[in-house]
């Protein structure tokens, strides 16, 4: 077996297919038949990319495809059109799903390329079943290759994607390889410049998805926008031949709705529905939801929920509500590595639940499925984004399209989580006309793919004449208005800050979607002193008295959870990496504006505890 393996890997670069893009997304995965391919896999370190190019820098894929290309018609002095010189069973391994840099000390700051193979054996339950290998996430960029088939790429580093294999998987001593590149560009979103940790590698599961040849491959089943009374949604069945019954049912409502799908493949449907006991952070009730066709049953666990807003108030449910949140990082600060499956999920989610919170901010990309399910079953609303951070290239087309593929992965993957109540489309990007038609364009984007939630994204304010003033064009755009702001960390006078002035120029709910500033845990002095637990607990305690008289407040996301990783925190004995702004340390020590907060929460009454 060892030695078979050795011989077709290396017919890795063997490329017979034509490079294809992702393909349509495959949702609700945790239901389906599934196998995972997550494990050990054996890695190459490769900063030349030379697994990928020729010595002309040739790519071999397009080499392999195009025999009469300019590539191919290039001067070579020999035939070097197929690596040799690499042994992935000789190399190391990593597991999956995880970072590369948080597993091997000479990856930490490691920005490339990593080639990725586990071999697998594997034989289907039925023998007509159309094959997909689903990647939860990959940063940044993926090449992916099956016994030495190019099945595709996938570009952005926080969503799911997914190729069908039916024909190409065999019982025994399949491969599957992966190109890996975590390397920045200033086109991509993010862009160079972020504050958080550029983690590497296969980051979330991998699996094997065995399904019909007609399937169920994507659906909405939510509650109509502006209804109390009414789930509406759409079904999507993959390869239709003829028309198809679909019957979609919730028995603990006694709902059971036939539908036809036409041969396009995708059906809309309203269904009336009585008693229905809404979804809400004191009672996180979730139906099972069952979609069958005469060749599977696909199951949901869906909770059912209005989110709107009326003038400057939130509304779940018809009631008035205000966030109670935190921000969080897709990290578990203990492993010192990108949080991965639901076990680390749990750990951020009970943490946020100790202080009191109703609602998190996942910052600043989509994180993974485990923690959106766990906050449906947990009773914790979420804000979603996409890393439309900082300074994006607003004016590249390139640039616009790619954040649109991003938000509407994440859309597709979430949008029956009764937990997701807003869509961010970006955070802190400096105002202009170009920036304005990139974040218009997004916001209209995620409103034509999910009607039913809020979108916003996190703005800036600024300072003029003693005025904290909010008037963001894109506050004309947003269902809410949130904005970052940091009294008493990036100036600003903590003394004064109960007593500061605003100016905010919309009439929608607002939330202050990040305040803060860092310590050190366990570093101690007086709350003057920067960097000490008491600084960072007086400015909680000035922030909070100033937030409370902030007009039509009705939320905040401090930053941040936890102490998160960036290699833009130099300062030595204080950050060593680190952003210090967490109000639980890298240890999992809870710092003193922890509880500040946590007093905070606890005494704002909430209708849903
Ligand atoms: C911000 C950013 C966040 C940073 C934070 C900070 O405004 O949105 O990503 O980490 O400030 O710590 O400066």
């Amino acid at each position: 077996m060892k030695s078979a393996l050795k011989t077709i890997s290396l017919c890795l670069f063997m490329v017979l297919a034509v490079d294809s893009h992702s393909q349509e997304l495959i949702t609700n995965t945790f239901n389906r038949q599934t196998y995972t391919l997550n494990g050990t896999w054996h890695y190459i370190i490769d900063p030349y990319e030379t697994g990928y190019y020729n010595y002309r820098y040739e790519p071999y894929d397009q080499l392999k495809q195009s025999n009469n290309s300019a590539f191919y018609n290039n001067y070579h002095t020999d035939d070097r059109s197929e690596l040799v010189e690499y042994d992935f069973d000789k190399s190391p391994t990593l597991r999956v799903p995880g970072d590369w840099n948080s597993q091997d000390d000479k990856l930490l700051y490691y920005e490339g390329t990593i080639w990725y193979r586990r071999s697998f054996d594997f034989t289907p339950a039925d023998t007509g079943s159309r094959l997909f290998i689903y990647f939860g996430a990959v940063n940044y960029r993926a090449e992916v290759y099956l016994n030495g088939i190019k099945l595709g790429s996938h570009k952005g580093g926080f969503t799911p994607f997914n190729f069908e294999v039916t024909g190409l998987v065999r019982p025994e001593d399949n491969y599957l390889v992966v190109k890996a590149d975590n390397k920045r560009g200033r086109e991509e979103v993010p862009t160079i410049n972020t504050d958080w940790w550029n983690y590497g590698g296969i980051t979330r599961d991998v699996i094997l998805i065995e399904e019909p040849s007609t399937f169920i491959r994507d659906y909405q089943v939510q509650l109509k926008k502006g209804s109390a009374d009414t789930i509406s949604g759409y079904i999507i069945l993959d390869n239709v031949l003829k028309e198809e019954k679909v019957t979609v049912s919730i028995p603990e409502l006694k709902i059971k709705k036939d539908v036809i799908v036409a041969d396009d493949g995708r059906t809309e449907f309203e269904i009336k529905v009585r008693n229905i006991g809404f979804w809400s952070p004191g009672s996180p009730r979730l139906y099972d939801v069952e979609i069958s066709t005469g060749y599977q049953t696909l199951e949901d666990q869906i909770g059912f929920r209005t989110i709107t807003t009326s003038g400057p108030d939130i509304l779940l449910n018809g009631q008035p509500v205000f966030l109670k949140g935190i921000s969080i990082h897709e990290e578990n600060p203990l492993r010192r590595g990108r949080a991965v499956n639901e076990a680390d999920a749990l750990l951020l989610l009970n943490w946020a639940k100790e202080l009191g919170c109703n609602y998190v901010r996942l910052a600043h990309y989509p994180h993974n499925e485990h923690i959106v399910r766990l906050a449906d079953r947990m009773g914790i609303m979420v804000w979603e984004e996409i890393p439309v951070y900082w300074t994006v290239d607003f004016a590249n087309e390139m640039t616009l399209q790619n954040a649109r593929n991003q938000l509407a992965e994440a859309i597709t993957r979430d949008r029956n989580r009764a937990s997701i109540i807003i869509w961010s489309v970006a955070n802190e990007t400096p105002p202009s006309d170009v920036r304005n038609r990139f974040l218009i364009n997004l916001v209209n984007h995620a409103r034509a793919l999910d009607g039913t939630r809020l979108v916003s994204a996190a703005l800036e304010k600024h300072f003029r004449d003693g005025l904290n003033i909010v008037d963001d064009e894109m506050g004309n755009h947003l269902d809410i208005v949130a904005f970052n702001q940091y009294t008493g960390w990036y100036g600003g006078s903590l003394e004064d800050a109960p007593d500061s002035k605003w100016d905010i120029k919309f009439n929608k709910p607002v939330i202050i979607s990040e305040f803060g500033g860092g310590a050190l845990q366990g570093l101690h002095g007086t709350k003057e002193e920067r960097w000490t637990e008491e600084y960072q607990e007086y400015l909680y305690q000035q922030n909070l008295k100033m937030i409370e008289r902030i007009p039509n407040i009705k939320g905040t996301s401090p930053w941040i959870l936890a102490d998160f990783r960036s290699p833009k925190r130099l300062l030595p004995d204080i950050q060593d990496g680190w952003n210090r702004k967490g109000v639980i340390s890298d240890n999992g020590i809870r710092k003193k504006a922890f509880y500040i907060l946590k007093q905070f929460y606890d005494k704002i009454e909430d209708k849903y505890e």
